[in-house]
């Protein structure tokens, strides 16, 4: 049976990825009705992505002998200058989620929940990986400035990135 303090920081968990589904959802939007289709389909499946994650720490808790919990979100933000304004929001956003993945592990450390440490596991390192490909979109939007020619390419990569990714499960 899971303990009270883990199954609590784990609702917040699950609280933070339905936000990121979100607000990827809305940066989708926003790419789409700006002429940005494959940055679109990029964050759609993040945005599933993330639906992922949050769905993975539900099955967890209810599994565990705990109750998984939905709270109020706020709205995300949905106004952004350009793609590049994008992406650095989505890196910080990244960010701060492996922030709060470390946060919740030293919970289960401090709880002497051992279990729920090595489920994390999978967390932390879907992290590494979520912020090494934001690190490169970066750096090619920033190799490619303003250069419509060149936006026109990555927006296709970014697009064929989205098709070759597999479908997010939450039992993988
Ligand atoms: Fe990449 O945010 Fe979920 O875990």
């Amino acid at each position: 049976m899971i303990k009270k303090t883990v199954e609590s920081a784990i609702n917040e968990q699950i609280k933070r990825e339905e936000f990121s589904s979100r607000l990827y959802l809305s940066m989708a939007i926003w790419c789409e009705s700006n002429g940005y289709p494959g940055a679109a389909a990029f964050l759609y499946r993040q945005a599933d992505e993330e639906r992922m994650h949050q769905l993975k720490l539900v099955h967890y808790v209810n599994d565990r002998g705990g109750k998984a919990a939905l709270m109020a979100l706020t709205s995300p933000e949905s106004h952004f200058d350009n793609l590049s304004h994008v992406f650095k929001q989505v890196m910080e956003h990244e960010q701060y989620i492996t922030a709060s993945i470390n946060d919740l592990y030293e919970v289960t450390l401090n709880e002497k929940d051992y279990t729920t440490g090595s489920f994390l596991q999978w967390y932390i390192n879907e992290q590494i990986e979520e912020e090494s490909t934001m690190a490169t979109i970066l750096d090619k939007i920033n190799l490619v400035g303003t250069e419509k020619g060149g936006m026109f390419h990555l927006d296709k990569e970014l697009g064929a990135m989205a098709a070759a990714a597999p479908a997010p499960s939450a039992t993988a």
